[in-house]
């Protein structure tokens, strides 16, 4: 069992000079972990009832500071593959560097000119590697300057509660302290960003909601490269 485990270090480190120090830290850690965690289910649907995929739904804590950042940039990636960005969405903490690979035998030119990060990655081909660090929360979309039709989005959040909605429409996030917080959901195509809020309890039952959402018709055009995965299109 890991118990005894951790105690030992614990008792080496009551012996030395530093033990108070040590007792310090480990209080600290012992205060940083939650007693017991919320679990938070929501199932996202259109009008006509099918399943939202690629929302993103985030919980920030309205009574309670947030969690601190880590140390080392986390790393997301969004690839370019058959002519499209893949994934579509990625919602990224705060700080997260974003790896933009790409997979295709022709070359692309990613850029931005969202708030949140604009940039550019002038016309690269697969093997060379380029990454941009997102370090200001809001949605930035992403798209090519070869390729007009591709679209991403990276959804920046300052919480490290967040969670993309699957095939089935459902977005879960778990290991929520208790406490009363916002919960937002975007998706591309939502008219209008959704909140409202949620009170977890320590030991409630896990909260479960189920959302109906008003999208904008889906303007995207999908085509893909000469000879890739897709077919048809020719520039
Ligand atoms: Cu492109």
């Amino acid at each position: 069992m890991t118990p005894t485990l951790f105690l030992r270090p614990f008792h080496s480190a009551l012996r030395t000079p530093h033990s108070a120090l040590a007792r310090l830290a480990l209080l600290a850690l012992l205060a940083a972990a939650p007693l017991a965690a919320a679990e938070l289910t929501v199932t996202l649907q259109d009008l006509q009832g099918q399943p939202v995929v690629d929302a993103v739904v985030s919980v920030t804590p309205l009574d309670a500071p947030l969690p601190p950042f880590a140390a080392t940039a986390p790393v997301a990636t969004v690839a370019q593959k058959g002519g499209e960005f893949s994934p579509y969405v990625t919602p990224v903490r705060t700080g997260t560097r974003v790896r933009f690979p790409n997979e295709d035998q022709v070359q692309h030119h990613v850029y931005s000119v969202s708030k949140a990060k604009p940039f550019e990655i002038p016309l690269y081909a697969g093997n060379e590697e380029h990454s941009e660090v997102f370090d200001k929360p809001g949605v930035v979309t992403v798209g090519c300057n070869i390729h007009d039709w591709m679209v991403a989005y990276v959804v920046v959040l300052d919480t490290p509660w967040f969670a993309r909605s699957g095939e089935d429409g459902q977005a879960r996030l778990s290991d929520l302290p208790a406490g009363r917080y916002r919960y937002d959901v975007w998706q591309p195509r939502l008219a209008k960003p959704l909140t409202e809020e949620i009170v977890f309890t320590a030991d409630g039952p896990a909260a479960k909601r189920a959302l109906t959402l008003t999208l904008k018709v889906d303007r995207r055009v999908r085509r893909a490269l000469e000879g890739g995965s897709g077919g048809a299109y020719k520039p």
